[in-house]
């Protein structure tokens, strides 16, 4: 046993499957300081590998539980973090697990202390027994408490995963708002989250208390913070009936100081008042339109339009006020403009008179005829339609009852806070993603079906020739000569510099890229569909790019293999755009250790896909002397059906069905 241990660096061992047996063995050890030394080497070897190395089982539990006391603090982590994953056969055993893991909450290192945390929180899901788990709260709360008197930085990590717990059980720290309460000396970034925290902690019972916080906090210096604690008002007045009259009068103490972005951030909040609680705040919108012609960011100016459209009948002078924000109309952002437009139909329809009937004229050719926001324009037609045809279904769709909204801003999916949850203590529940989401996987290959791919075997490739000397470039109309100067970019993919450029060049040669060329990719390489490991010696790059208003498939092959290559096709299965090959797929013969690079010219609506829209796209290539590749390219970016201005060509628009 000794001999192995000395035996090389831990990370080469990793792959040795008698050495981890051994360590593995160990933990069943009789004395709890092997155990804790077998621990201790094997979540060094985590540290160094990917896949978890090690599972508690029924047979190990208690000894590890023992050795528990016995560990370093790396050690503690590794078994607690074992814990978690451990499934406890019944809320007995638990009970059991969690009640040997409480000590740990008292200890002096926070790493140790959250995964304490979050092994209870997951094993508690198993617990029945109401007293147990307010027991339990009850004691995990002094724990996370103390972690916030350490220094910010750790302070920082302590609050997101709290920021996390406290949605999960927010009787944990109900009792503790005032440790959430900001300090004058804390850093910004720890500002912001106490915040946060305190806003899910507010209840019926602390609220007066944190409503004098969030004053003091409104008249800070540094802007984003009073912004958010403007916001935290509204959120709190959202989220709590009782209290929604005293934060409201708040909000419009704070309105009286007229300060600027103090204003318009109370505006703000105050229009999610309104949709929370229809027909009962209405009052106060005189003193809104007091700050009027101060409001100069668009999220505040669209939510004063909108409370003014929501409330013309209520508002003698609406129409003017509109007006007054129409003169400046085709220079508004769209957000503002949106509203601006909905704002007017609905004082129309509250108000038919001659004004109004003015004032959507003037809104309707606006965003109509004078914009080139689709969204605008969209709803500005719907609008004009309903308007014209049909009066009053224009009143029930326009003037129809909203939905009572809710305060669910920063509140996560259920699903998503059970994955975080789970990953307390790592980066995950600091960023509050999964950690899919920030650690990439390698994609790996599968063999697609072929009877997938439309007309069987060969009746659907595009065939390119066997010989170099077969490649005749394409005939001369406009299109395929653009089409061969595309193919004439010597050997280098995307991206692939101005065709225009390229249509002065001599071609006749040049229509297909020389073999003999080796590839000098300018830009970012493509990326590798097919490797060369699992293509025998051929591997294929390749990436959809939109040159001069055409999509093109840009590809690149290399011939690792002994042998030559030649006569490639290529096939594209049925997906959600019809992408197929507009072409034939120019590649000349490839000898041993070389490469080519083509661009494929590519059509839409040719073969599309009947299934759920999707951005995948099966690719299958053969050539004279291998077997067919199929490939994935799940990486098509949407952005190559939009025109270079990212507009979408209107036939394209048409005929695709989200
Ligand atoms: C667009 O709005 C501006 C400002 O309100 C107005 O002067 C102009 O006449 C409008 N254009 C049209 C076509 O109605
Ligand atoms: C390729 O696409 C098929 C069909 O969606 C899918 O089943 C398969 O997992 C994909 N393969 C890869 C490597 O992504
Ligand atoms: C997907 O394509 C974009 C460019 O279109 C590239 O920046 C990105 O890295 C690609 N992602 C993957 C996972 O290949
Ligand atoms: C897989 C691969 O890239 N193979 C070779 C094909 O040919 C080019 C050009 O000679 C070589 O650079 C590659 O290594």
């Amino acid at each position: 046993m000794t001999e192995i241990f000395h035996c090389s660096p831990v990370h080469e061992l990793v792959d040795d499957r008698g050495f981890l047996e051994a360590l593995r063995d160990l933990i069943s050890d009789n004395n709890p300081m092997v155990v804790a030394n077998a621990v201790a080497a094997l979540a060094e070897i985590q540290e160094n590998s990917t896949r978890p190395i090690f599972e508690i089982t029924s047979q190990t539990l208690s000894k590890l539980l023992t050795a528990l006391n016995e560990c370093t603090e790396w050690g503690q982590v590794f078994i607690l973090d074992a814990l978690s994953k451990y499934k406890a056969a019944d809320a007995r055993e638990a009970e059991n697990i969690v009640e040997r893991v409480t000590p740990r909450l008292q200890h002096a290192n926070c790493a140790v202390v959250l995964s304490a945390v979050k092994m209870i929180l997951l094993q508690m899901e198993l617990i029945t027994s109401t007293d147990v788990v307010r027991n339990l709260c009850k004691k995990m709360a002094p724990p996370l408490v103390t972690l916030l008197s350490a220094e910010p930085e750790i302070q920082y990590v302590a609050l997101r995963n709290i920021n996390l717990i406290v949605q999960k059980r927010p009787t944990i720290l109900a009792h503790e708002i005032k440790v959430f309460f900001c300090k004058y000396n804390d850093p910004i970034y720890v500002k912001m989250e106490k915040l946060e925290i305190m806003i899910k902690l507010a209840s019926d019972r602390n609220i007066d208390q944190v409503l004098l916080e969030f004053k003091e906090y409104a008249t800070e210096v540094d802007v984003d913070f009073v912004r958010k604690a403007v916001r935290a008002i509204g959120r709190c007045a959202i989220k709590l009936e009782r209290a929604a009259e005293r934060c409201i009068s708040v909000l419009l103490e704070l309105i009286k100081i007229k300060v600027n972005y103090v204003v318009q951030e109370a505006i703000i909040v105050i229009k999610d008042i309104f949709r929370r609680y229809p027909n009962t705040y209405e009052s106060i919108i005189a003193t809104l339109c007091e700050s009027l012609d101060t409001l100069d960011e668009p999220e505040a100016k669209a939510s004063m339009i909108w409370i003014i459209g929501e409330y013309a009948e209520r508002i003698d002078n609406a129409d003017e006020l509109l007006e007054s924000f129409l003169e400046t109309f085709p220079e508004e952002p769209p957000q503002v403009q949106l509203q601006l437009l909905t704002a007017t139909v609905k004082l129309f329809l509250k108000k038919p008179t001659e004004g109004p009937q003015q004032m959507i004229q003037v809104v309707l050719n606006n965003a109509t005829v004078e914009t080139d926001n689709p969204d605008l324009r969209d709803r500005a037609y719907i609008y004009w339609r309903l308007l014209s045809t049909d009066p009053e279904s224009a009143k029930d769709v326009v003037l129809a009852e909203k939905p009572v909204i809710s305060d669910d801003s920063n509140q996560l999916d259920p699903s998503l806070l059970d994955e975080l949850l789970a990953n307390i203590a790592t980066l995950s529940s600091v960023y509050h993603k999964p950690p899919d989401a920030f650690v990439t996987h390698v994609k790996t290959i599968q063999k697609i079906e072929e009877e997938d791919f439309p007309e069987g075997s060969e009746g659907g490739y595009s065939e390119s020739p066997s010989h170099a000397a077969d490649a005749s470039p394409p005939p001369t109309t406009a299109s395929s000569a653009q089409y061969a100067a595309a193919q004439a970019v010597p050997a280098a993919p995307a991206p692939v510099p101005d065709l225009l450029d390229l249509m002065g060049m001599d071609n006749n040669n040049n229509a297909i890229v020389s073999a003999d060329q080796p590839a000098t990719p300018a830009g970012p390489p493509l990326p590798v569909l097919l490797p060369a490991s699992t293509g025998q010696g051929l591997q294929i790059s390749a990436q959809l790019v939109r040159r001069d208003g055409q999509i093109f498939y840009s590809m690149l092959f290399e011939n690792n293999s002994q042998i030559l290559l030649d006569g490639f096709m290529i096939q594209f299965n049925k997906n959600t755009f019809g992408l197929a090959a507009g072409g034939p797929l120019q590649v000349p013969p490839l000898q041993p250790r070389t490469s080519a690079s083509t661009l494929l010219p590519m059509v839409l609506f040719q073969n599309i896909s009947p299934g759920p829209p999707n951005t995948l796209l099966q690719v299958a290539v053969k050539n004279n002397q291998q077997p067919v590749w199929y490939f994935n390219d799940s990486n098509v970016s949407l952005l190559v059906f939009f025109t270079e201005e990212g507009r979408m060509e209107r036939s394209a628009f048409l005929e695709v069905k989200f």
